[in-house]
């Protein structure tokens, strides 16, 4: 055999899935199995669909500078990178019929960066819309989904908190043994300035929804300390995920 032929086959090893990649899979088909379907929508957006949309104001603090990146100076444009994947339930809100029981993963930014942030991670929101649909469903809905994705009854606390898109709105926490509670997602009743500019009838129908990054979901599950070795091209890290 050709020696140089030899060594290239000495050397070769087979590729693998991303982690962050499973990591978005496993949970997308776990909601997909709770009656979600998916959708998707563009990284480059409106500040209209970004924000003014889902209720957050002109003043709101994720609004600044520091946190989105715009695309030229903000005053000649008012286009940005997406900062959560939300824009992709508006689109839909105006463009499908109801009821509405959606995923939207994607890419999402922000000007951010240390061991817990990047300015560029993977989220995955899901949207609720129909009618009599209450906080108790997306409980339920949660809890499923937690047992689901960590294999195991798991202890979980809904602990009120703020968000401009959804009234009233929580943080979801989960109880690691040795680590105690740590937040896992955050979820919401859709606020009804939301439904009302999709023009959704909010006598009939009401809305809820949850959204969680996927590389915070991947470092509790993987046992991961620094969120930026995801995106390190380090291949000592990456082999770890066969
Ligand atoms: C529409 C209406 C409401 C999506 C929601 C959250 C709460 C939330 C964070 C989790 C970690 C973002 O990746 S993260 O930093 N998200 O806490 N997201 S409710 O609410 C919506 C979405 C779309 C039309």
């Amino acid at each position: 055999m050709n020696d140089k032929l030899g060594i290239l086959e000495l050397n070769q090893s087979s590729g693998s899935f991303h982690p962050i990649t499973t990591t978005l899979k496993e949970i997308s088909l776990l909601l997909q199995d709770l009656g979600f379907t998916q959708a998707s929508g563009p990284e480059i957006e409106s500040e209209k669909f970004n924000f003014d949309m889902l209720n957050i104001k002109e003043s709101h603090p994720a609004r600044q500078m520091h946190d989105t990146f715009y695309l030229n100076s903000k005053s000649s444009s008012d286009y940005l990178l997406r900062t959560h994947t939300s824009n992709t339930q508006i689109h839909a809100m105006l463009s499908e019929d109801l009821p509405l029981y959606m995923l939207s993963p994607g890419r999402v930014f922000r000007c951010d960066s240390d061991t817990t942030h990047l300015p560029m991670f993977t989220q995955i929101e899901g949207l609720v819309v129909d009618e009599g649909v209450t906080f108790g469903d997306l409980k339920g809905i949660l809890i499923d989904f937690l047992e689901d994705f960590f294999n195991e009854k798991m202890d979980v606390r809904f602990r009120p908190s703020y968000f401009p898109f959804t009234e009233p709105s929580a943080e979801v926490d989960i109880k690691f043994g040795n680590k105690g509670w740590l937040e896992i997602l955050g979820c919401g009743m859709v606020h009804p300035n939301v439904l009302k500019g999709c023009n959704i009838d909010t006598k009939k129908f009401r809305g809820f929804a949850f959204g969680m990054g996927i590389e915070r979901l991947a470092m509790l599950y993987y046992g991961v300390t620094d969120i930026r070795e995801f995106y390190s091209s380090n291949l000592d890290f990456l082999n770890q995920f066969p």
